[in-house]
């Protein structure tokens, strides 16, 4: 029997501790976070028994039907965060506009960008779903949080995440030191540390994307996918087909076993279907430090300055050589119809 386990607040506060400025306060955001997915994660364990399963019959902003445990989840982690002290201003997936924190609370130096449940159709199928989130340190000098707050591009991120609600409970996240891993002891109630800087294999086994969508996808978009599959097996290495549609354990396989995950632009989506702030930038953040790389096909998500809170973008993310084939292909394609483009910056 083990009788020395790290847990999630030992680990982030020893990492805290190398810093001697540090207040301790982001520290404390991330276990307030962590004790958020611990109230979810309780939730969808007991979904198929109370009842809670189906829809809220209401629609979010996107126009998207509410599931119930989104509309739970979205709750649970405002009222983690609001009181605290740590937080100035929020912005959810589920929330048309900013959340800054109420006033009879005190206004905190952090903003922090989540979906609360990403991959909610997977819910009445008792398959993974996940909470995804991002901080950044707000930009505004006092009082409630702004929107200048929450648009800030990716690569200012103080700390980002994901929780997986699979056959186990995880939560991964990084503060720009590698990429930790956590599982959730359900018996004891405390995520211990199980995955201690994870990186990602630099060439993937499989790539993930909804297929479905192939005939809307633009020339580059088709023979990156094509490349993939193995049409080009000089250029690239063929790889196998994954795809749960859900983003937070689509990217977490790929994240362990190497791979490359597409959601790109297509007719019907122009920009794509994910939001840049709460799953694109977060997750970016992640696979960089896991030695992986991000783009929105061809340039660098990091990169980006966001100019609304619900902004969708393309996301090509996962092992830096396949991320980097579709990138050149996309490059290469281009080229061949119009002629020379500028260079990304990967
Ligand atoms: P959601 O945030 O409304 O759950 O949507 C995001 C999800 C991602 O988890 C997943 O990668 C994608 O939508 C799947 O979309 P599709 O069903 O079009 O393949
Ligand atoms: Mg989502």
């Amino acid at each position: 029997m083990q009788t020395s386990v790290t847990t999630i607040d030992r680990f982030i506060n020893e990492q805290e501790d190398q810093y001697p400025a540090a207040t301790g306060e982001l520290s404390s955001l991330l276990y307030d976070i962590a004790l958020a997915a611990k109230l979810i994660a309780a939730a969808i364990r007991r979904a198929g028994l109370v009842n809670i399963l189906g829809t809220a019959g209401a629609q979010n902003v996107q126009g998207e039907e509410q599931q119930k445990l989104d509309v739970f989840a979205n709750e649970t982690i405002k009222n983690c965060l609001k009181h605290t002290g740590r937080v100035c201003v929020m912005g959810s997936e589920e929330d048309e506009d900013i959340i800054p924190v109420p006033t009879e609370y005190e206004a905190g130096k952090y903003a922090v960008l989540f979906d609360p449940l990403d991959g909610s159709s997977n819910i009445d199928v008792n398959s993974a779903v996940g909470t995804i989130f991002s901080i950044h340190r707000r930009r505004s000098i006092d009082g409630r949080g702004t929107s200048a707050d929450v648009l800030q591009p990716g690569c200012t991120q103080v700390a980002a995440g994901y929780v997986m609600y699979g056959s186990s409970t995880m939560l991964v996240y990084t503060t720009g030191q590698g990429v930790h891993g956590f599982t959730l002891d359900p018996t004891i109630g405390e995520f211990l540390l199980s995955h201690e800087r994870i990186v990602t294999p630099r060439i993937g086994k499989y790539y993930s994307v909804n297929e479905s969508n192939f005939g809307r996808w633009d020339k580059g978009t088709q023979t990156a996918v094509r490349g993939l599959k193995g049409d080009t097996p000089d250029v690239v290495a063929p790889k196998n087909s994954r795809y749960i549609g859900s983003l937070v354990a689509d990217f977490h396989r790929n994240l362990i076993t190497g791979g490359v995950f597409l959601y790109p632009a297509d007719a019907r989506n122009p920009d794509g279907k994910l939001r840049l702030l709460y799953e694109a930038s977060p997750m970016a953040f992640i696979a960089e430090q896991a030695q992986g790389s991000a783009t929105d096909g061809m340039n660098r998500i990091l990169d980006i300055v966001p100019l609304n809170l619900h902004q969708r973008v393309p996301l090509v993310i996962g092992s830096r050589e396949d991320v980097g084939f579709v990138a050149d292909t996309l490059r290469r394609v281009a080229q061949r119809a119009s002629g020379p483009i500028a260079q990304p910056a990967l």
